[in-house]
């Protein structure tokens, strides 16, 4: 994992990329400029670190012209892609096909360049309201196995987002920016294991930003616990900031959030980076919790370590 990394967000205009990455300039500390490459064609660069790496997201317009200039040009936009985000409109269904073409060339560049990319694909404006629609289910379902056949060596993840259901875009950055290192294979074992061993329901690491880094959850999550435990998180979310900049002088929080269940956040400092575990367990598991959670922390420790030293 280089110092800096480089993540292209692509698709037809009006996809949603720019949203996307609005609602997280809003979110964290993203800095957005635009720069011309030349004075036809504006990228609009989004900018922000993650575990002391530079990150930076590449907005690619997606206009006909632009596509063709993308195109023609490919060495001065592709080179040196850490991550392609391509954002498919799910709602757009007349142009489905062209965004595949469009998909296609990009791959293809990658492809003939040699260029081993790890591929998020995003379905996108999976708004809440559309969540249970069959045709939109069964859409998403017919372009994976297209794509699957067409591009089977490439590492491609898969995302279903909105801008409504902020947690998606959450995730979608998360993920992306995971695929890079081994080490968060790691975190998400060692994740799992102490989610069993604490019986708790999530356990989620935060970055300073609110990005997460690694996260797990019970399996056996009830559906109106897993929505308090999104609250919860979107809670985290907003506290962790405050602790940020208030300097809290606490290492950690407890709410309660009903239903015998209650919120942990807890701040660890490692190598001038604030990391922060967020915890959702049952009341009556707390005491056992604590005690093992020094062990957690050190475990947690040895694993993140590495990642925070260039
Ligand atoms: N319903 C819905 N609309 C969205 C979503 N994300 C973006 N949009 C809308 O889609 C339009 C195009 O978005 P924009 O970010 O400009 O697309 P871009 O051309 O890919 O950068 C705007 O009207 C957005 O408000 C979403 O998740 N759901
Ligand atoms: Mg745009």
């Amino acid at each position: 994992m280089d110092d800096l990394l480089k993540i292209i967000i692509a698709g037809l205009d009006n996809a949603g990329k720019t949203s996307i990455l609005t609602a997280l300039n809003k979110k964290y500390d993203f800095h957005k400029d635009i720069v011309s490459l030349t004075p036809t064609i504006r990228v609009e660069y989004h900018a922000t670190e993650f575990l002391k790496k530079k990150v930076i997201f590449w907005d690619l317009g997606g206009q006909k012209q632009y596509r063709a200039l993308y195109e023609e040009k490919q060495d001065l936009y592709f080179a040196d892609t850490d991550l392609l985000v391509y954002i498919i409109d799910i709602q757009d269904k007349e142009r489905y096909n062209t965004s595949l073409e469009y998909l296609d060339m990009i791959l293809h560049h990658f492809d003939t360049h040699k260029m081993d990319i790890p591929l998020i694909i995003s379905f996108h404006k999976f708004d809440p309201e559309i969540h249970g629609n069959n045709d939109i289910l069964f859409e998403i379902e017919k372009f994976k196995s297209k794509i699957n056949r067409t591009y089977n060596s490439f590492k491609i993840l898969y995302q279903q987002t909105s801008i409504y259901d902020i947690i998606s875009i959450v995730q979608l950055v998360s993920y992306g920016l995971s695929v890079f290192d081994d080490k968060f294979f790691a975190l998400s074992e060692l994740l799992e294991d102490y989610l069993n061993e604490f019986g708790s329901k999530s356990l989620i690491l935060f970055d300073k930003n609110g990005i997460i880094i690694s996260e797990f959850y019970s399996e056996l999550i009830e559906p109106e616990i897993y929505l308090e435990l999104i609250e919860s998180i979107k809670d985290h979310l907003f506290l962790l900031k405050r602790m940020q900049e208030e300097s809290y002088e606490t290492e950690y929080t407890f709410s309660s959030i009903g239903d015998d269940l209650i919120s942990y956040l807890h701040r660890i400092e490692l190598k001038g980076e604030s990391i922060f575990v967020s915890v959702i367990i049952n009341e009556h598991l707390k005491e056992q919790f604590l005690i093992r959670f020094t062990d957690f922390i050190s475990d947690l420790t040895s694993i993140l370590i590495p990642l925070l030293v260039s």
